[in-house]
C-alpha cells in the first residue's frame, strides 16, 4: 500500500510562506485586497463565500496576481471529484484541497486530475476547529498516510494546535504542509512554521484589517 507515487508539481514558490485566504463575498473587495498585498503572499486561497458570490470565474482574475488554491474541500465518490476538480482547474486553479477521509479512490481522482494540470492537491487531515477533535484528530495520521499513498502534494494541518502539526509533519515526510488558523483562529504564525508548516494561510486577520497590506507585511516581520 505504501507504494510511491509520482506527485504533482505546483508552481507556488516558496518566498513568504504565507497563504491569503481570501474568504469576502465580492469580487471588488477580493481584487482590491489581493492588489494591495501583492507581492506578499505566495498563493490566494479562494472557498465558498467567494465562488458562491461571485463564481468560478474569480479564480482566473485573481491568479494574475498569486497562484490559486481552490478550498472547497472536495469530498465526494470519484467520478463526482474527477468533475469538480476538472472545473476548478480548467477556471485556473493552481492547487485544490480535498478532504481525505472519502478514502483513497476519492483522493486519487483529485490527483488524477491535477497531474494533467500540473495542479496540487492537498488532502484535508485533521482541521484546525476545536470540532476536528471528535473525529478528524485520531485518524489524521492514517489520512497523513492516504495523502502520501494517493500522490498528493501535501496536507492542510492546523496551527491552532502546534503539536499536532509536529506528528503530522513527522508522518508526512516531504509532502507540503498548508496550515491554517492563524491569528483569528488563535494561532501563532512562528508556531506554526516552527512546528514543521510550510505555509501558514491566513485569512481574517489581513481581510478584515483597516490597512491589509501593513496587516500582511507586520505577519512577514514575525517570519
Ligand atoms: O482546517 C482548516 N481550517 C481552516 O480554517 C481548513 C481550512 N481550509 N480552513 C480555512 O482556512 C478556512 O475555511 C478559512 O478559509 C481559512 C482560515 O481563515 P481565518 O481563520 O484566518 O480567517
Amino acid at each position: 500500500i505504501f507504494r510511491a507515487t509520482k506527485r504533482p508539481g505546483g508552481i507556488m514558490k516558496k518566498n513568504s510562506r504565507l497563504i491569503l485566504a481570501l474568504d469576502v463575498e465580492s469580487r471588488d473587495k477580493a481584487n482590491s485586497i489581493a492588489s494591495e498585498t501583492e507581492g506578499i503572499f505566495d498563493a490566494i486561497k479562494v472557498g465558498y463565500p467567494l465562488m458562491l458570490s461571485e463564481g468560478l470565474s474569480v479564480i482566473k482574475e485573481l491568479s494574475n496576481i498569486a497562484p490559486v488554491i481552490a478550498d472547497l474541500k472536495i469530498a465526494d465518490i470519484p467520478n463526482t471529484n474527477h468533475l469538480i476538480c476538472n472545473r476548478l482547474f480548467s477556471a485556473g486553479a493552481q492547487g485544490v484541497i480535498a478532504h481525505a477521509f472519502t478514502g483513497r479512490d476519492s483522493l486519487e481522482a483529485c490527483v488524477d486530475v491535477a497531474k494533467r494540470w500540473s495542479g496540487d492537491v492537498y488532502a484535508v487531515t485533521e482541521m484546525s476547529h476545536p470540532g476536528a477533535l471528535e473525529f478528524m484528530a485520531p485518524v489524521a495520521e492514517r489520512m497523513v498516510m492516504l495523502a502520501l499513498v494517493a500522490g498528493a502534494s501535501g496536507i492542510v494541518a492546523p496551527a491552532t494546535r502546534p503539536e499536532r502539526i509536529r506528528a503530522l509533519r513527522r508522518a508526512a515526510g516531504g509532502l507540503t504542509i498548508i496550515s491554517p488558523g492563524v491569528g483569528a483562529q488563535g494561532g501563532s504564525l512562528r508556531d506554526a512554521l516552527e512546528a514543521g508548516a510550510d505555509y501558514a494561510i491566513v485569512g481574517r486577520s489581513v481581510y478584515e484589517s483597516a490597512n491589509p497590506r501593513a496587516a500582511a507585511e507586520a505577519l512577514l516581520d514575525l517570519i
